[in-house]
């Protein structure tokens, strides 16, 4: 948290809500996480091994690519690096990418990322904050319940995502749903990386 502006934004003291297609609906029987691609052994988490991991409480700033941001909001979830330490990853690994759901696909929707910068508290699979009021409440199912990404203040919020499903270990860069579309890789917002 920096409660910095980067250039092009305006500050919001609400939360917005911003995706594509519908809405997922949880359901903790069928819900389940994958860790895959070049990793020893991939594995399937189900909702209650998540819960199990050890839990991370940091206060992040958010900043979306329309122009938004909002600053020092405090989650609460499980650090990105709980999860990598559950496999052995093969040699090489520098980017991850993240899936969440998309209209009806587990694994629509993507955002690629470096691997390294997320393995501080700034980077945590939420699925409950501190509201206006300072209380508890769990994300609702608009912002990606149960499960979604809150990226580190240095990149832009679409690489953050919700409803999330899987991370997939990767040699090489690979562009991701709105990458593909022309957004940028790296998507740091204090150097304005909007588009590739
Ligand atoms: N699964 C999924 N995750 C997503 C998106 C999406 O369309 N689908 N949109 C991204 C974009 S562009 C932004 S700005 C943030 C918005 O998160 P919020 O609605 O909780 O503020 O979610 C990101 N994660
Ligand atoms: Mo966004």
């Amino acid at each position: 948290m920096q409660n910095q502006l980067p250039p092009g934004q305006f500050e919001t003291e609400t939360w917005p809500i911003l995706h594509q297609g519908d809405v997922y609906n949880f359901n903790k029987d069928t819900w389940s996480f994958r860790l895959f691609g070049e990793v020893k052994e991939e594995t399937s988490l189900s909702f209650s091994d998540v819960m199990k991991l050890p839990k991370t409480i940091s206060t992040i700033d958010m900043h979306c690519v329309t122009t938004w941001s909002k600053f020092a909001t405090t989650f609460e979830g499980i650090a990105m690096r709980e999860l990598v330490n559950l496999v052995e990853l093969n040699e090489g690994v520098k980017y991850v990418k993240i899936y969440g759901y998309y209209n009806g696909d587990r694994f629509g929707y993507s955002a690629n990322l470096p691997l390294e910068p997320l393995l501080g508290d700034d980077a945590l699979f939420v699925y409950r904050w501190k509201d206006q009021n300072h209380e508890w409440q769990d994300i609702t199912p608009k912002h990606g319940y149960p499960l979604r990404l809150i990226p580190p203040d240095s990149f832009y919020l679409w690489k953050g995502s919700k409803w999330a499903s899987g991370i997939r270990f990767m040699k090489e860069d690979e562009a991701g749903f709105w990458e593909e579309l022309g957004y940028s890789m790296t998507a740091n917002p204090f150097k304005e990386e909007r588009y590739r």
